[in-house]
């Protein structure tokens, strides 16, 4: 089979996955139509059109303002039960994916209507699709440490279908540290920890998440790589970095994915991992990003399969379903 091929059969699990960054400008025209919502584009070209960013913010804003024709729990369901068929013939068997329950209670959307919905396609896609899935409930950074405790409050119902908590949205001048007693209380609840950290940010970033958070996993982390003692702690002990070539390049992390270190970070024994992020916004889904990765980068045969392999072992699935996988 060719590379494409091997690919797309390559059994993978998917770490970094934002399922409002899931939302197909097609789906949002559906939704804005069936819920009477309004949205800031006529076609679903001009949505296409005005994906082009610079920097992290200038996605988010768009990313937020799209997000608003999520409204009922029929909403959350057929958004995810969307990317769960796309992402099941990428060959992704695994997904761990992250909401932003914040983004929806400040519209009034409450936390129980985007758990019933989310919920719902899970149990669909498991069945449908064979594969096995948990949630990430992130807290927006831009935000008090305060709001990430009255939604952490919300969450608590739920918290026996919440695998882990997260840290997402505008990175700079939101360091790790300011939500460090959150995650200490999160982990307090059995939680399992990650957060975005040298995505825009420095590798002090970094440092704050691995120590002030105690995060199990980091997302992004491109940034440590102009760390040497850094990189080599991660490398030292495992931990996994949850990369996204696609995104990386759409939000200008790398200025063409031909600078992209996804190869050095194997190379240097950092357990990194291919991840879409937000596939609707960046041009593609876990398939395409490890595509992109191998073109750009030479990536072998034998460096897919490292990468896959890295998902699994990466992930919050218990020791006996990774072994099953590897
Ligand atoms: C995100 Cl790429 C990225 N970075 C930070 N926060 C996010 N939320 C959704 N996508
Ligand atoms: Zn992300």
């Amino acid at each position: 089979a060719d590379l494409d091929t091997f690919i797309a059969r390559l059994p993978k699990a998917e770490l970094h996955l934002h399922i409002e960054g899931s939302l197909e400008p097609e789906l949002m025209f559906a939704l804005a139509q069936r819920n009477g919502v309004t949205i800031p584009f006529a076609s679903v070209e001009e949505v296409r059109a005005a994906y082009s960013f610079t920097r992290l913010q200038d996605f988010l804003d768009i990313y937020y303002a799209g997000a608003d024709v999520l409204r009922t729990a029929r909403d959350f369901h057929d958004l995810a039960a969307a990317y769960f068929d796309r992402t099941a013939a990428d060959g992704v068997v695994h997904a761990e994916i992250m909401f932003d329950p914040q983004t929806h209670t400040a519209r009034g959307v409450s936390f129980d209507t985007v758990m019933e919905g989310l919920l719902s396609a899970v149990a669909e896609a498991e069945a449908k699709h064979g594969m096995t899935v948990k949630l990430i409930l992130c807290f927006l950074r831009h935000l008090s440490e305060e709001e990430a405790f009255a939604t952490l409050e919300q969450a608590r119902p739920w918290l026996d279908r919440i695998t882990a908590v997260g840290l997402d949205s505008s990175e700079l001048g939101h360091p790790p540290e300011k939500f460090a007693r959150v995650f200490a209380d999160a982990r307090a609840l059995g939680l399992r920890l990650v957060a975005h950290a040298g995505e825009e940010g420095p590798p002090e970033y970094v440092h704050q998440a691995l120590d002030l958070l105690d995060v199990d996993r980091l997302d992004h982390g491109n940034r440590s790589l102009e760390d040497p003692v850094l990189t080599a702690r991660l490398a030292r002990t495992g931990m996994t970095l949850t990369v996204c070539p696609l995104s990386n390049l759409k939000l200008c992390v790398v200025n063409d994915m031909a600078d992209h270190p996804i190869d050095h970070m194997l190379r240097q024994g950092l357990r990194a991992t291919i991840n879409s992020d937000d596939p609707a916004y960046f041009g593609g889904y876990v398939a395409d990003n490890y595509r992109a990765a191998a073109a750009a980068r030479g990536l072998d045969r034998r460096d897919l399969a490292t990468l896959a392999r890295n998902s699994f072992l990466g992930s919050f699935l218990p020791d006996d379903a990774v072994a099953a996988h590897l």
